[in-house]
């Protein structure tokens, strides 16, 4: 990998952490399940305490599933500002501890721990993390210690709750071997399926595979798989700037009441900030989508993706479930779309498969169009029919 220096890579994943947040502010829920969810969420379950998930409900379930499964849990609705308050802190802890730090979502982020072997060293720091955590904020985070990100995170989700895992070099190809190649981000259902039909299913098949037959599945990013089942990856720990995001938002003259006629506005604007996205050559993990009421009052809700998004349809598919939440019935006065946690996809491998291939051909001639005849020529999808 070139360098001499050891690189070594923390990844921290709070846990339970909706759930956790609650239980700190109601400790006598402790030992208890606690389901979080609804409200805002349209009736899913956000996330549950690990005493809950032995009851088989986790993230994502409907909440008439997880009270059939759980009918004694105790059922709290989302209280997304305090998450996001705790959130912030457990952030700073991150900020005083490295100069590099990576937030990925509300509850996670990776720290680059290079060469701070003045300060101790990789583990010592690592743990210092989780104990900080611990004591400062009284929430539980499973951490992972790893040479690069793509071992950090793995690690990080091997040993939850409050699990700390670290991974050696050498120790990384004999660990991933007998793992399913799901691990592996951005292998979604139909590449593990094709990769099946060639007689791959465990992370070492892949890394002994023949890069002929890789190349059928992932295209140009064959390599970059087969580095990863190798336990090889130098994508670097980027700093966010938050502030840093590509957006778009319009003002409407009459107040919007009806869900169908908001979506139609939200998948135009996604089209504007993609192309905007791609003429920048930019990526991002984060989706924003703002609305504004008729009475002024505005929320945002986000949604973050592993994947890097840039193309029209995966921002609309993340907007379009935030949009689901929110009830426009009081009338919407503004809609914004936004992107951030930008990278140069060139910096990241995005695992693009065969169906991104369509998007991405779709994509590029709505692109050379608007690069010839200006943004407005083309809108997207349903909403054009409504205009002239
Ligand atoms: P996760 O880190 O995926 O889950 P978790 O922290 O609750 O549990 P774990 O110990 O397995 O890490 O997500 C972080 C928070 O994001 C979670 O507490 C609630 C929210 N969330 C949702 O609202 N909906 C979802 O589908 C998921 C996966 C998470
Ligand atoms: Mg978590």
């Amino acid at each position: 990998m070139g360098s001499s220096l050891q690189r070594w890579i923390m990844h921290v994943d709070m846990d339970a952490f909706y759930a956790s947040v609650e239980i700190l502010d109601n400790p006598e829920l402790k030992g208890l399940p606690v389901i979080v969810g609804g409200r805002s969420t349209r009736g899913v379950v956000s996330t549950c305490s690990y005493e809950a998930r032995k009851f088989g409900v986790h993230s994502a379930m409907p909440l008439f599933e997880a009270r059939r499964l759980c009918p004694h849990g105790v059922y709290l609705p989302v209280r997304p500002h305090r998450y996001a308050e705790m959130s912030g802190k457990i952030m700073a802890i991150f900020r005083e501890t490295s100069p590099l730090v990576e937030q990925l979502s509300i509850d996670e982020a990776f720290l680059d721990l290079t060469g701070m072997e003045r300060l101790g060293g990789a583990e010592t720091i690592a743990r210092k993390v989780q104990n900080r955590i611990m004591d400062e904020l009284k929430l539980s985070a499973s951490v992972g210690l790893a040479p690069n990100k793509f071992l950090a995170k793995l690690a990080s989700d091997m040993r939850k709750p409050h699990g700390f895992v670290k991974i050696a070099s050498e120790e990384a190809a004999p660990l991933l071997a007998p793992m399913p190649v799901s691990k592996i981000f951005g292998i979604g259902r139909s590449a593990e399926e094709k990769l099946k039909q060639f007689g791959i299913e465990k992370i070492g098949q892949l890394a002994a595979a023949d890069i002929t037959i890789l190349r059928k599945v992932f295209g140009i990013n064959a390599e970059q798989v087969k580095l990863l089942a190798r336990g090889l990856d130098d994508r670097p720990v980027v700093n966010e700037e938050e502030a840093k995001s590509i957006g778009k938002e319009n003002t409407f003259d009459r107040d919007l009441t009806d869900f169908e006629s908001c979506r139609e506005e939200v998948l135009d604007l996604c089209g504007q900030v993609g192309w905007r996205l791609r003429r920048e050559k930019l990526a991002g993990h984060t989706v924003t989508l703002k609305v504004k009421f008729a009475d002024f009052h505005t929320i945002t809700r986000s949604a973050t993706s592993d994947r890097l998004i840039a193309w029209d349809e995966d921002i609309f598919a993340l907007v379009e479930k935030l949009l689901q939440k929110i009830n426009v019935k009081p009338g919407v006065r503004l809609l914004g779309v936004s992107v951030s946690n930008l990278f140069c996809p060139e910096d990241e491998p995005t695992l693009g498969f065969e169906e991104d291939e369509r998007m991405k051909k779709r994509n590029q001639a709505i692109d050379a169009l608007k690069g010839k005849f200006g943004e407005n020529i083309i809108k997207r999808g349903i909403a054009e029919k409504n205009r002239k």
